[in-house]
This record gives C-alpha cells, structure tokens and sequence, in this order.
C-alpha cells in the first residue's frame, strides 16, 4: 500500500498532539491516525495539507463546494451576516433571509416544487421528506399509505429513515431492524450490459417494472412513496438507465405514490442543470438535497416539495401548528447567508452552464483511462465519474484505496467507495485542471498493483 510521506505525520503531530480523541466519521479511525491527512487551507480548486502541498480537489469536499472553496463573496456574506445576527429562533420566529433563500431556491426547480423546508444536512433531508411523505397521505385520509419504497445500493444518509431506504448493506447491517414496512427495488447496475457506457445507459429502463411487483404484493393503498437518488452516487456513481426515471414516475403516478428523488449531490448544477429533475425532465414529487446549497460552506439542506403536498397541510384551525417537525437550526442565518451567495456566485459565473459545457469534455477524459490497468467500467454523467477497479482477490476496496493515497501524494484528491474511484469536482474546473486530474489518475492506475 502507497505511504503518505513520513512528513505529513510529523506536520500533522505538530499541528495536534491529540490524533486519539476524535472520533472520526466514515473513516478507518486507527488507519488515519497512524498516517493523518490534514487539511489546514482551501482556496478555489485546490487545498493545502500540513506539510504545505498543494491538492487539486477532485471531489468539491464531499460532493459539495460546488462554487470551490473560500469564494469571497460566500466568505464576505457569512462574515457579515455573523456580525449581523448570529441566530434566530426557527418555530413561531423567522428572518428575511430565510424566506429569501426557500423563494430563489424554489425558482430553480421545475414544475410546482413551490415550497422550501430547510433541514442542516442531507439526511435531515430525507428524513424529513418521509415524515412529509407519510403525513401528507394521513392529511388526505389515505392513512394506510405507510409503506416506504427504497432501492438497492441507494444512500440516503444515515437516519433511521434513510437507513431504512438505504441499499448499502455497510450502512444498515450493525444497526438493527431499522423502519418496518420498507421495500427495495433493484438497482440498476448491469455490467453485462452497460460497462463502458457514455451518460445514460441504454439498457435497464425495465427495471422501473419492478416497481409494479411490490406493488402487486402489497397493494398500493399501503405505498406512501419511493425514493430514488437520479444517480446514485455514494454507491459508485450509477447512472440511470436511459428511460429509467421516467417509468417509475409514471408508475407512482398510477399508484398514487409520491416519488421523491433525492438531489443531495445532484441538485445545484452537478449535471449542468439546476436539479437533475430538470436534467431528467422528471418532475418528482418531493425531492430532497443539501451539499452545494451552501457550496458546502456552511452546512444546511433542505426538502422541496409541489404545492398540492403543502397545500394538503394548510387546513385545520389557523393557529394550529401544520407539521410538527423541524430543528434549532432549520433556516439558519449563516447557512442562508451562505446559500443566498452561492446562489449569487453560481448564477453570476454561470457555473451550471460551466458544467454542461464542460461536460463532453469530461467525459471524453473519462474514457480516455479505458485499457490503464485494472480498469473494469467507466461510468459518467455532468461533473460526475465512477473508475471501477478489478478488485485485488480476498481484499475488496484495498486496491482503490490504495490508488487514493497514491493520488494524494501526487497532489490529487479522489474518493473511493469499495474499488470504485468517484469525481465530482468544483463546477468552477477549467479543461486544464480536467487534463490534470486524468493525467495524474493514468499514472497512479500504471504504478497501483
Ligand atoms: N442523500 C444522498 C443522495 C447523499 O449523497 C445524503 C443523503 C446525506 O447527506 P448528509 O449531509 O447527511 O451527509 C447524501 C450524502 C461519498 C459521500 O463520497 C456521499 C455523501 C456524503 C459523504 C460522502 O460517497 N452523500
């Protein structure tokens, strides 16, 4: 396995003498802490580590510094609005700036997706939106409609709720029995079929059908909704079928089931169009996101959802709470701070239509790595691209692991799931820094064993 230099242990030793304390999330604690990577500055496309590196961000973070990173006007509005006004309460108070934000976020979604819930994170998100889903059929008097509908291979975070519709076995195993009264649909990855697929793949839309057998099964007056990610993209980037989502649109519709897609990745501009809804021409009935609506820099997320869903709420005595659900931080001032100059920054530079412009050319450099060694699919779609990797026989995921850390020592920041390489970088990325990212991933595939 690739060493970080000796180096960056000692910068990071210097930095913190306490490695042990913190508990890291999603990380192989004991593995890290032997040979720390830290992070101490981040400007536009690139961070510098400890030992004083420069690392082109190939991920935006986590998916999410869709603006890049430290941009002066999500910097200056944070700034100002800490100044300004710190907090506010979220029930029975508001703030302009809330309202600002659920209405220019509203107006980037298609259709009647009129109406805004503000959560701090994607898996507040989607919990939200299944505690919505479910009370919205109780409004209407479809009180049997509780049976949610997931997919494998599907990440919806880490809640109970987006564990349950969840279909990573990683993520639900250790945690007992999760939601009752959850089904999966299969996923969609055919590798007979569809390896080296350029964008959507042409086979697999059928697997929409199966949609069709649950509903067999338990009739769909007990189905309150399905929910999908457009791309599942933790899982390794799977790119829907070509005619996939609109199927299991038209499925729900016929069922009355909602559909929510779960935008947490996709949503602001990944795919060079708003919200993937758009880029599908899908229009769900709730959907679910995070991540770039703050370009990552302060967290928050957030539920969309048509008007008739909020509309079934609005009854009952005025004074009466509709929904009785929310957080401290729901809305909070520095996060719609942030999110308004996001917004501001994305239109201004028109970082979505960076992102569709640029995006044959990604793909093109995507492709381009066919033939390297070990390389068993490539996978993409907008700024989004999978590298599968043969696995190294009894030892899954050492292999892209080990392809991580080679990337990083030469100034190349990647994720990887299993033995999947994952991209998603900064909208702002320019064809050089493309060609850079490539480059360095060919020589890291010639020198992985
Ligand atoms: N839904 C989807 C589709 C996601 O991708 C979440 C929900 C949860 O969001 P929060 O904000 O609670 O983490 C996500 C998050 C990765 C990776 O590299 C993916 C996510 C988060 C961290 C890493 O695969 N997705």
């Amino acid at each position: 396995m690739a060493k970080s230099k000796p180096v960056a242990v000692e910068a990071a030793r210097r930095l913190t003498n306490d490695l042990e304390t913190y508990w890291m999330p999603f990380t192989a604690n004991r593995q890290f802490k032997a040979q720390p990577r830290l992070l101490v500055g981040a400007k536009g496309l690139h961070y510098t580590t400890a030992d004083g590196r420069r690392i082109l961000d190939g991920t935006a973070g986590l998916w999410c510094c869709n603006a890049g990173h430290g941009h002066p006007k999500i910097v200056a509005a944070i700034q100002r609005q800490a100044a300004e006004m710190d907090y506010a309460p979220a029930f029975q108070m508001g703030h302009p700036k809330v309202f600002e934000l659920a209405a220019r976020v509203a107006a980037l979604v298609p259709g009647d997706l009129d109406h805004v819930f503000f959560t701090n994170s994607g898996s507040e998100a989607v919990d939200t939106a299944l505690k919505i889903a479910l009370a919205y059929h109780r409004a209407k008097g479809d009180a049997t409609r509780t049976r949610l509908v997931g997919r494998e291979r599907g990440y919806h975070g880490v809640g109970f709720g987006g564990m349950s519709v969840g279909g990573i076995a990683n993520n639900r195993k250790f945690f007992g029995p999760l939601l009752s009264g959850v089904d999966h649909l299969p996923h969609t990855h055919l590798p007979e079929t569809n390896a080296f697929s350029r964008g959507e793949p042409v086979h697999g839309a059928h697997l929409a059908d199966e949609l069709e057998r649950i509903v067999a099964l338990h009739d769909a007056s007990t189905i309150a909704a399905v929910i999908v990610e457009p791309v599942a993209c933790s899982t390794g980037v799977l790119v829907p079928p070509k005619g996939y989502l609109k199927r299991l649109r038209e499925i729900c519709s016929r069922h009355g089931i909602l559909l929510i897609l779960d935008e947490v990745i996709t949503g602001f501009g990944r795919l060079g169009t708003s919200f993937a809804a758009e880029y599908f021409d899908v229009l769900p009935d709730l959907i679910t996101t995070a991540k770039g609506l703050t370009s990552g820099a302060v967290p928050m997320g957030a539920v969309i959802a048509r008007k008739g869903i909020y509309d079934a709420f609005m009854t009952g005595p005025e004074h009466a709470i509709e929904l009785f659900h929310g957080y401290t931080y729901s809305g909070h001032p520095l996060a719609c701070a942030a999110g308004l100059a996001a917004l501001d920054v994305y239109a201004e530079e028109r970082l979505f239509d960076n992102a569709r412009t640029l995006s044959p050319y990604w793909e093109d450099a995507v492709h381009a790595l066919k033939g390297l060694p070990h390389v068993i699919d490539l996978r993409n779609l907008g700024l989004i691209a999978a590298i599968e990797l043969e696995p190294i026989a009894g030892q899954p995921a050492k292999r892209a692991f080990d392809a991580f850390l080679r990337a990083y020592d030469k100034g190349l920041l990647v994720r990887t799931t299993g033995d999947i390489i994952a991209l998603s970088p900064p909208l702002t990325i320019t064809k050089a820094q493309i060609d850079e990212i490539f480059g360095t991933l060919a020589a890291v595939l010639k020198e992985t064993p």
